[in-house]
């Protein structure tokens, strides 16, 4: 990833980055690669000349050990547009509720959209035959972190749905080392950290990986609760959100008819019903256009055109999902000690002159 215009760097090492909202809503539809966010919690491991291995083990008739090339030989090519977006995105607002220390800060731009291709977990995980009990799919990279190797977990039942992939290329292109080449698994509809990247290894279980990133990390738990193993609630598929992405907060624009956009997000296979938007700080509404519909798994992008007199204005959006839910109100109502899933309606101050 280029340090072009736009990117805002959180950690240079290892790398954390995510492009500013409104350079990610210019970049269009789909994120080009170096744009999208870097969310890593080590060093991006090194391939070596070995050619690169996939083990699969624990509950299984028959452990495999394959290189990816056999992947591709062996098994069917699919692709999927898919929306991944990290758990701690729009983090930036509960942190302005209240502390969340030694988190990374993310704003809106912790998300991207790419047509990913490679083969089906479902079909790896029939050729290993799953046996009787083998409830969870844990998927384990081959960097380090200072909390271990990166895992997290999948219940078989979503491991084994079509859209979830072992994947090499993002729109066409082989993938970048830091978004997980030559191997990630991609996990639509549920939070970035299950997309796991330098994909090494997967294993069928009867419980949730142990690992931190599992175990520990990326659950919500109540304001106060420790951070002790099985704490709280794992997150997995994402609920109901959207974005604001242009204006950002703090611009200053003409007075006059203002474009505002950004994109909805539905999570869980579920797709985007409705847009709102409001110029008043949500206390009038009117509705988004929706723009191109990319399927179940990508986000949809919206823009609507609102009225501003001069003075300082609060935008303000709101999605509806087709299972009819919508987000929470305030930042305050979703405030957790991991700072994750913000799903809180979107507010950006602008002052129009
Ligand atoms: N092996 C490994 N996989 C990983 C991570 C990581 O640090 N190591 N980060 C996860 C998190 S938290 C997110 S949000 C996504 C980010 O994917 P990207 O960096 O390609 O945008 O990768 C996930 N997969
Ligand atoms: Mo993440």
């Amino acid at each position: 990833m280029s340090d072009a215009a736009g990117v805002v760097v959180h950690e240079d090492d290892p790398r954390n980055a995510e492009p500013a909202p409104g350079a990610l809503w210019d970049a269009g539809a789909h994120t080009p690669a170096a744009l999208f966010y870097v969310r890593n919690h080590g060093p991006v491991p090194s391939a070596g000349d070995e050619p690169w291995r996939l083990r699969v083990d624990g509950l299984v008739e028959r452990e495999l050990d394959l290189v990816v090339d056999e992947l591709r030989e062996r098994f069917a090519e699919h692709e999927v547009v898919a929306t991944l977006q990290c758990a701690g995105a729009r983090r930036a607002e509960l942190l302005a509720v209240r502390d969340i220390p030694g988190e990374i800060p993310w704003g809106a731009g912790a998300a991207g959209t790419a047509a990913w291709r490679g083969v089906r977990l479902a079909d790896v995980l029939a050729a290993a035959g799953a046996r009787d009990g083998a409830r969870h799919v844990a998927l384990e990279g081959a960097d380090t972190t200072p909390r271990g190797p990166f895992a997290g977990s999948v219940a078989l039942a979503d491991a084994v749905r079509p859209e979830v992939l072992l994947a090499w290329a993002m729109d066409g292109a082989p993938l970048e080392p830091e978004h997980g080449a030559p191997l990630r698994a991609v996990v639509p509809g549920q939070i970035g950290a299950r997309s796991v990247k330098w994909l090494r290894r997967v294993s069928v279980r009867p419980e949730p990986a142990e690992s931190h990133f599992q175990a520990v990390a990326y659950r919500l738990r109540r304001p106060g609760e420790a951070a002790a193993p099985g704490a709280g609630i794992a997150l997995g598929p994402w609920p109901v959100t959207c974005a604001l992405l242009r204006p950002q907060d703090g611009d200053r624009l003409p007075a006059g008819p203002v474009r505002i956009a950004g994109f909805a997000l539905a999570g869980g296979g579920r797709a985007i019903a409705r847009v709102d938007v409001s110029a008043d700080g949500g206390a009038t509404w009117r509705p988004a256009e929706l723009l191109e519909d990319q399927g179940a798994w990508a986000w949809r992008r919206f823009r609507a055109v609102v009225e501003l007199a001069p003075g300082p204005a609060e935008l303000v959006a709101r999605a509806w999902d087709t299972a009819g839910a919508t987000q929470p109100e305030h930042p305050a109502s979703v405030w957790n000690p991991g700072g994750y899933a913000n799903t809180a309606v979107p507010r950006v101050r602008v002052e129009a002159t």
